[in-house]
């Protein structure tokens, strides 16, 4: 019997150290295994766990309308008892519902929470919510919200998840020669996978077009975008440009006549606004190389040969999901679609376009996907919602309105946040800003298992055990796993799973039964594995499974059906038309047009941002921040452990910069520095990466925000930087990769300021 533990960055084995102490080993049957989770047994007992239930004082003391305010977050808790919390959570959400109908409570509790169908940190929650009457909730991701809203409308709604145009890493290898990727292929990021897997690939499968010949292009700021080998080419450019090359590579094709006509007109449509657009028709102003190239750094001459190439070799414009999130990030995908359809591949073999190849493991991966049943969360009488990075929009603003999709949304007036499974002070944006936001409504509930900024912010903390603290069973929408993660310790005495926490409190709101149905958590396990099997007859019964620790969709082979998606399109666009409201690809949509919105137009444009290096803000604050995600844990999840901790200087975040702007900084190797705007202050230290260019800082998510009493965060988030503008009013998606910063050093550190002027 293999002991099994699965979590997002893939499956361990449990085995015991020369003490006879349990510890995590990598997966026998994971050629890739991930360092990441190595250490995460150590969080078990560490000091920020918390161990109880916890109310904030003077919410305790004085109750919820007295206690709101400023204290929120700056204020000592009180440790209760489970009953006494189940009690009070249950009086709270039926004095808001009585009062203020259920629609103030928001429970969107976007996050990551962690692998496993059953334990699922928000499918808990919602079921709990959806019994009580309801909630306010939100919609779509963080990860890429803006090209969700925009791809129905381009691609159609079966493309709202941005990975699944991509063609399979075998098709790419057999029928693609140049790969070009904007944003380029940040391997780490291949390490995880949301829901978990029992095998790594990805970076085999980029090695292995390599090895094929597929060529490499990556357009990035920095090198490390860049794969290594002998056919990869790096080309830096300014961030936030790249929807501006890839109209200099249209216009190059349109005006060298290299673009496939015939393709244009029987598979899209909208070419010809664009095509004026391309030409400077109404502006006077040609998208071309020339222009291009002012805007992105990137030399006229390459813009030309890279866009000669892409039409003349079998191609593929793969784009980096970080491109949109950005303001204006529905462009560079727009363009990219627009590109592909010009250079005429869009159809063949691994060819045409795709998003966010190594993102996660499973993009590409030529895999049957598991379409499994999850914990069911019933279903949600309350209709109001918010795209879900407009969470400050909606607690500072209640009866306003937004845009959203060609809707006017109303934001009603929150009086109960509740969020399990996330970490809104690791990931939303302008974290100053939240913090007030988040001092609005009058109660805050956060179930957590470690004292996250988030759940310091609350006044009602449920303390959740560890998931290698529970059995369930885990298995990713977009894999072939399916893996049986068994229990390696219990919690501690004081801490629940999120379901047993929230039996207690549907038995005192009067729905237990219908909450777990008289089910354990081993009855509710098989019902998930059987509804697995009843799509895939030939899983193994579940006490095979159990007892073997895994199961996998045709073990080891490739998928029966190479993924590719728009063959049938291409060959014949009537009789397999797309979803869209054309039936073909929009290259302009009469839809979007039709919103009027200011900052999103009928087709792809290239449209400034507020803050980037041409912007005149960049005067003030010189550096484009870019945000990545971070190689050494998921998100703020494995903070503390080791790979994490490693990673930091004296528990400092690292950030990086060019050799040119330090020298011009006068700050050297690990020098502790003050990355500053009008919205925050954070600390970081100094990594110089040789590779980067000048002009751009990165500091990677998920240090764990920790602002002291001046409110500088020594935590190294990248949030407190930047700021809640949203991509556009289209799909009101999270940009934090358009953020300009300056950079000082922190007392302590020697060296000067650079204002920017030379
Ligand atoms: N600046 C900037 N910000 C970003 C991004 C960026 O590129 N730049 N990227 C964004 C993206 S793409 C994402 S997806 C988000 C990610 O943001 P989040 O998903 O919010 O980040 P996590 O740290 O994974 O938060 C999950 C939380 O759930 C808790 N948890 C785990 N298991 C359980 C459980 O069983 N029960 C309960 N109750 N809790 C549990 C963990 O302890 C953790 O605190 O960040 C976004 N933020
Ligand atoms: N180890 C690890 N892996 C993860 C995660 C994690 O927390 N840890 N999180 C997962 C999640 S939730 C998600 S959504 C995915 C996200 O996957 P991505 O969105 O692809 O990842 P990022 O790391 O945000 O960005 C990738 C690269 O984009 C480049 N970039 C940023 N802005 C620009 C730009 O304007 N132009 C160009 N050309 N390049 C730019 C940056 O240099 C960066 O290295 O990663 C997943 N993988
Ligand atoms: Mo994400």
């Amino acid at each position: 019997m293999t002991h099994l533990f699965a979590t997002h960055f893939g499956t361990y084995e449990v085995g015991t150290d020369a003490n006879g102490k349990r510890k995590l080993l990598p997966f026998r049957h994971d050629p890739d295994p991930s360092e990441m989770g190595l250490g995460y047994l150590d969080l078990a007992d560490h000091p920020e766990r918390i161990r109880a239930p916890m109310v904030r004082k003077s919410w305790l003391e004085k109750g919820p309308l007295a206690a709101t305010g400023v204290s929120r977050g700056r204020e000592d808790f009180v440790e209760i008892s489970w009953d006494k919390a189940a009690g009070l959570i249950a009086g709270e959400l039926r004095r808001v519902r009585e009062l203020h109908g259920n629609q103030a409570i928001f429970a969107g509790s976007y996050g990551w929470a962690s692998a496993g169908r059953f334990h699922h940190a928000q499918s808990q929650l919602k079921r709990l919510l959806n019994l009580a009457g309801g909630f306010t909730s939100s919609v779509n991701s963080y990860s890429y919200g803006a090209a969700a809203v925009l791809l129905p409308h381009i691609l159609g709604p079966d493309y709202k998840d941005a990975c699944d145009t991509s063609p399979s890493w075998n098709d790419i290898s057999e029928g693609c020669q140049l790969l070009v990727g904007f944003g380029g292929f940040r391997l780490s990021n291949a390490q995880v996978e949301s829901g978990g897997t029992g095998s790594h690939r990805a970076v085999e499968w980029l090695r292995r077009c390599q090895d094929k010949g597929t060529r490499i292009v990556v357009f990035s700021p920095a090198s490390s975008d860049a794969p290594s080998g002998p056919s990869v080419r790096h080309v830096p450019l300014r961030p936030n440009t790249d929807a501006a090359v890839m109209l200099g590579m249209c216009h190059t094709l349109l005006s060298q006549g290299l673009f496939d006509c015939d393709f244009l007109r029987r598979c899209t449509t909208g070419y010809c606004d664009f095509e004026s657009y391309l030409v400077g028709e109404a502006d006077g102003i040609a998208k071309d190389a020339e222009w291009a190239s002012a805007i992105s750094g990137v030399p006229a001459k390459t813009i030309v040969e890279i866009a000669e190439d892409l039409h003349d070799v079998p191609s593929l414009v793969n784009v980096a999901w970080s491109l949109q999130r950005a303001r204006r990030g529905e462009q560079p995908f727009w363009a990219a679609i627009a590109l592909a359809s010009m250079a005429g591949h869009v159809g063949k073999r691994g060819c045409g376009f795709s998003f966010g190849l190594t993102a996660v493991n499973s993009v590409g991966q030529p895999v049957r996907r598991l379409k499994g049943p999850a914990f069911e969360q019933g279903s949600n009488p309350v209709r109001s919602f918010i795209p879900v990075a407009r969470i400050t929009d909606l607690l500072e603003n209640p009866g306003g309105r937004i845009d959203y999709d060609g809707q006017v949304l109303e934001l009603p007036d929150i009086r109960l946040v509740w969020w399990a499974g996330g970490n809104p002070f690791h990931h939303h944006q302008d974290l100053n800003r939240l913090a007030e936001a988040f001092r609005r409504p009058e109660t805050v509930i956060v179930t957590e298992n470690m004292w996250t900024a988030t759940a310091k912010m609350a006044d009602i903390v449920l303390p959740s055990a560890f998931p290698f603290e529970r059995d369930d069973v885990a298995a990713a929408s977009r894999e072939n796993w399916l893996v049986y993660s068994r229990r390696v310790m219990d919690p501690p005495a004081g801490v629940l799973t999120d379901h047993e926490a929230y039996c207690l409190i549907a038995e005192e709101l009067g729905c237990r039964q219908q909450f777990d149905e008289g089910l354990t958590t081993d009855d509710w396990l098989a019902r998930i594995y059987e509804g697995y099997r009843e799509r895939y007859p030939e899983l193994p019964d579940f006490q095979a499974f159990r007892v073997r620790g895994y199961a996998a969709l045709d073990e080891g082979e490739l998928a029966p059906s190479p993924a590719n998606h728009f063959r049938d399109f291409v060959r014949d666009p009537n009789a397999a038309p797309l979803k869209t409201a054309s039936g073909r690809i929009e290259i302009g949509s009469s839809a979007v047009r039709g919103f009027g919105y200011s900052d999103i137009a009928g087709h792809p444009v290239w449209l400034a941002p507020e803050e980037w290096l041409g912007a005149p803000l960049s005067a003030k604050h010189p550096f484009h921040l870019l945000s990545p995600q971070p190689a050494h844990r998921l998100h703020g999840q494995l903070e503390y452990g080791p790979a994490s901790q490693a990673a930091k200087l004296d528990g400092y975040e690292r950030f990086t910069l060019s050799e040119i702007d330090a020298r011009r900084l006068t700050l050297k190797q690990d020098d502790l520095c003050e990355l500053y705007n009008d919205r925050g202050r954070t600390i970081a230290a100094l990594t110089i990466d040789g590779g980067l260019m000048p002009g751009v800082a990165v500091l990677a998510t998920g240090g764990w925000f920790r602002p002291d009493a001046q409110g500088v965060d020594h935590g190294g988030n990248p949030n407190t930087l930047t700021a809640i503008t949203p991509a556009s009013h289209l799909s009101q998606a999270t940009a934090p990769n358009s953020c300009l910063i300056s950079i000082r050093p922190w007392p302590g550190s020697a060296g000067g300021t650079y204002d920017g002027n030379e």
